[in-house]
Parts: structure tokens; sequence; C-alpha cells
């Protein structure tokens, strides 16, 4: 009985190999016909670092709950490439979040104005009603930094707005070369 019960599991897991199999191969073709997705190589850094910069490390990597160091660096790395692709004017994608009083006279009408003029780089826009007064906006871009710099100072000019804050991200290009 044991024997027939490992050829039935033997004869499962081939099964789910060529499934595997085939799913890979139908990801390779997928990539192919698009951009291909290198297959990244794991390659082994030995680093050295002061004991009280390694604490610190060891003290960022708990407190920013990752799994191990590796996570934490690979992620350091990520956020670098993001902000070189800022630093050099590439396509970003980037988030403006705004917080203002709906009262003030005619704000509303400026700031869609705004998002009109910027339409080719305004991707999506969120609104919260935040009380009676206030509203929070959400908008998602992507450009080259320097237009939706411009932009965000352009909201921020505006009487009613009390806050306007640009959060950096990235359209993934960059991070993708692993
Ligand atoms: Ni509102």
């Amino acid at each position: 009985m044991p024997r027939v019960r490992q050829a039935v599991k033997g004869k499962h897991l081939r099964r789910n190999f060529v499934v595997c199999r085939d799913v890979l191969r139908i990801t390779m073709l997928y990539s192919s016909n698009t951009e291909a997705l290198p297959i990244s190589e794991v390659v082994r850094l030995s680093i050295s670092l002061e004991a009280p910069l390694a604490a610190e490390l060891d003290r960022l990597v708990d407190r920013a709950r990752y799994e191990n160091r590796s996570e934490y660096v690979r992620d350091l790395v990520r956020r670098s490439l993001v902000e070189e692709e800022w630093d050099r004017g590439r396509e970003i994608l980037g988030t403006i979040t705004l917080i203002y009083d709906h009262h003030q006279a005619g704000l509303g009408d400026r700031l869609t104005a705004l998002q009109h003029e910027h339409h080719a780089n305004v991707l999506a826009s969120t609104h919260v009603h935040l009380d009676h007064h206030m509203c929070a906006e959400m908008i998602m871009m992507r450009g080259k930094p320097d237009v939706l710099r411009h932009l965000t100072d352009g909201m921020r000019s505006l009487k009613g707005v009390l806050h306007a804050a640009l959060a950096y991200s990235s359209t993934g290009k960059a991070l993708r070369k692993e």
C-alpha cells in the first residue's frame, strides 16, 4: 500500500512539474514578445562596517521589520536608484497629496484647471472629504521630475491649500534591472 501511495504521489509530482514547465514556457514566450526579463543571478557580497555602524544597521533592519540584512540592503539600493532617476530627470512616477479648505473661493476650479493643463501627466486622482471644511486629494502622476515639482509648487501656492507634498517613486524600469 505504501508503494502504491508513493507511485500516486510520484505521478502527482510529475504532473505538477509538467504544469510548472508549461507555465514557465508560456511566461518566457510572453516575455520574449514584450521585453525579456533577465533571470537574476544572486551575488554574495561581503562588506565591512565599523561595529557601531553595524549595530545601527541591525537596529534599522529590526525597526523596519525586515527578515534579514540582505532584504534591507536591496531596498536601500532600489531607493538610491529611484533618487537617481529623479536627479537625472528621467520619466518618473509621483503622487501629490493635497490638504485644502474647499470653502476657499475658486480653489476647486483652480486645482481642476491645473490638472487639465497637465492632463498628459495625470494618471488618476482621489478626493476624500475629511470634514465639513477640509479635503484631501491624491494625484498620481507620470512625467519628468521638473514638471511634477512645478505642478506641486503651483498647487501649494494657491490660497486655501494648507499642505502639498510630492512623494517620489519610479516607473519601475530602473528597478527591474536586477
Ligand atoms: Ni472634499
